[in-house]
């Protein structure tokens, strides 16, 4: 969808700035509220990260029937999902079919983007400004701009002097990447680099993968969903949705009761294979209720995936080199791959360990390392995201005394509930920092997260209420108990882009809320019960 409309001015009740699974779900809310919306999106159409990520073998690592909106009993029912895990683009026409069922397109400007906002506390609105040079004044503003959504390019000198072709696996062209008979570079061995290597492989003449830190990658076991399965599951999808609200992780699964210690090295095995076997993301960090706490107990789940590692990949540097072993297993986010291991055993496949051989600069026809130089017809960068606060800091968010949102922050993200900051009124963000989000099924944070603050605006309204804000204490209070969480656990304790650790010079805090999307939904919910408590409103 190109914009062709002239620069617009008006006035609103909300402003909603992107186009994802979170912006979407509230333009649906909000219009069924009787609230106008003006929507704001930097990408062609909808889709958010799935607009995006267009890499090859991107692919969701939830559960295909568990990512998707439970908001309407009948959508649910009439779409069906191909495999367990969807691809990026089976995600894309779903989220097209929901935006034509709904009509969600009407009201938002693509390829548009949010370039300030500033706050008015004598009229008690948002004035938002965009690169078309757009100006909205509405009563609220909902920043709905996804938490891995500002690209991470990677920190190495003289890129432009490289001749051939660089993509990002976060902006991937539209026409796709040639890679038949080409010497390829993949930087980068997260999520996106591990999905994407095993394709780029069947296609390269050869492909050199440089890794600063290895992951641990466990298979998907993808595959066509069951229609005997699918047909149980939708009779009961309202409980099965109901479940996954007071979930942990937004996914039904067994809370374990046992330690790790307390059962018999071959028993602990056979449950490992069978979470092996039946390839489910975060089954091995919920095996045992200690993994994630005690580090002996995580120790044990790494040593089970790391001999993973060496069984499969067959020269035994090169396994070695793919063993992580300077971080407990979840503490940076565990993959979820299919064939990423068996693609090293290949004999157009290398591996460059840039621990020790770390990259020096791009030159014209490739990559100077410390040890050599490597010719590539194409890079690509897989460097991720600057999470969670990218994507908030990067337009300029003026708040109620003037102070912008980046120097609110400048030490590190202070929200309440990760839905709202202190000096900034009306403002609420989704899946943003403080709240479960990116440790959750998106989608189930995204519903509640979207509810939550569609009723607070309706709240309001009914009170004849113009302003709400969080106060400085409950959002001091709510920081701390996000700290003291993630403190409790070993999941601070890997260099992640949970911590921004990836992103130089970024403020060290552990981002998301890990206490489970349903205690949070408890938290909310008696915040509301409690007239809004720790909220001021005007
Ligand atoms: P990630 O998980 O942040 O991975 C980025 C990778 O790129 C990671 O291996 C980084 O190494 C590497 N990286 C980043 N910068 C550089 C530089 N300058 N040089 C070399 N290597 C670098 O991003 P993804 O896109 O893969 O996945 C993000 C999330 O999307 C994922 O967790 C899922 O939730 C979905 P590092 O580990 O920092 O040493």
């Amino acid at each position: 969808m190109t914009r062709t409309s002239q620069a617009e001015t008006g006035s609103t009740d909300v402003v909603v700035v992107g186009a994802g699974f979170a912006g979407l779900y509230m333009h649906h809310r909000l219009r069924a509220m009787g609230l106008m919306a003006v929507g704001i999106e930097a990408a062609g159409d909808v889709g958010g990260t799935w607009w995006w990520n267009r890499y090859p073998g991107a692919r969701c690592d939830i559960r295909s029937l568990d990512y998707s909106y439970s908001f309407d009993a009948d959508l649910e029912q009439e779409w069906n999902w191909s495999e367990k895990y969807a691809t990026q683009p089976e995600i894309l026409s779903y989220v097209n079919h929901v935006s034509d069922r709904f009509d969600l397109r009407r009201d938002i400007r693509f390829e548009t983007r949010m370039t300030s906002a500033r706050w008015s506390d004598s009229a008690n609105e948002w004035t938002v400004e965009t690169d078309h040079g757009d100006q909205w004044t509405a009563r609220f503003l909902v920043m709905a701009v996804g938490a891995l959504s500002a690209a991470k390019e990677p920190e190495i000198d003289d890129i432009a002097s490289f001749n051939g072709s660089i993509v990002h696996t976060a902006k991937w062209p539209h026409e796709g990447v040639n890679f038949a008979d080409k010497l390829v570079a993949v930087i980068g061995t997260g999520s996106s680099g591990i999905q994407s290597i095993p394709l780029i492989a069947q296609q390269a003449r050869h492909l050199t993968v440089f890794q600063r830190t290895p992951n641990f990658a466990v298979p998907a076991q993808n595959g066509p969903l069951d229609p005997e399965m699918v047909a149980s599951l939708k009779q009961r999808y309202r409980e099965h949705r109901a479940e996954q609200r007071v979930s942990h992780g937004g996914v039904v699964s067994p809370s374990p009761e046992q330690s790790a210690h307390e059962v018999a090295p071959d028993e602990r095995t056979m449950r490992f294979d069978a979470i092996w076997e039946e390839g489910m993301l975060f089954g091995f960090l919920g095996s045992f209720n200690d993994v994630m706490i005690d580090p002996s107990a995580n120790a044990i789940v790494s040593d089970y995936l790391r001999d993973r590692i060496r069984s499969i990949v067959s020269d035994p540097a090169t396994a070695e080199l793919l063993c992580p072993t300077s971080y407990p297993v979840g503490a940076k986010r565990l993959c979820l791959d299919t064939g990423y291991f068996e693609t090293f055993n290949r004999p157009n496949v290398s591996l460059v360990d840039l621990r020790s051989t770390p990259i020096t600069r791009l030159i014209p026809n490739g990559i100077e390392t410390t040890e050599s130089l490597h010719e590539f017809d194409v890079i690509v960068f897989a460097t991720g995201f600057d999470a969670m606060t990218g994507p908030l800091l990067a337009p300029e968010i003026i708040g109620k005394d003037g102070e912008t949102l980046r120097d609110a922050w400048s030490a590190g993200p202070r929200t309440y509930l990760g839905l709202t900051s202190h000096g900034f009124p009306n403002m609420f963000m989704i899946t943003a920092p403080g709240s479960p989000s990116v440790m959750t099924n998106m989608l189930v944070s995204i519903e509640q997260h979207v509810d939550w603050s569609s009723e607070v605006i309706a709240w309001m309204a009914e009170h004849g209420v113009q302003q709400i804000e969080p106060d400085l204490e409950a959002q001091d209070a709510w920081v701390d108990h996000v700290n003291e969480i993630a403190n409790f656990t070993l999941f601070p304790k890997g260099n992640s882009w949970y911590l921004g650790a990836n992103v130089p010079g970024k403020p060290r805090v552990f981002m998301p809320y890990i206490a489970g999307v349903g205690p949070y939904r408890e938290i909310c919910d008696g915040v509301a019960s409690d007239n809004y408590r720790g909220f001021t409103f005007q």
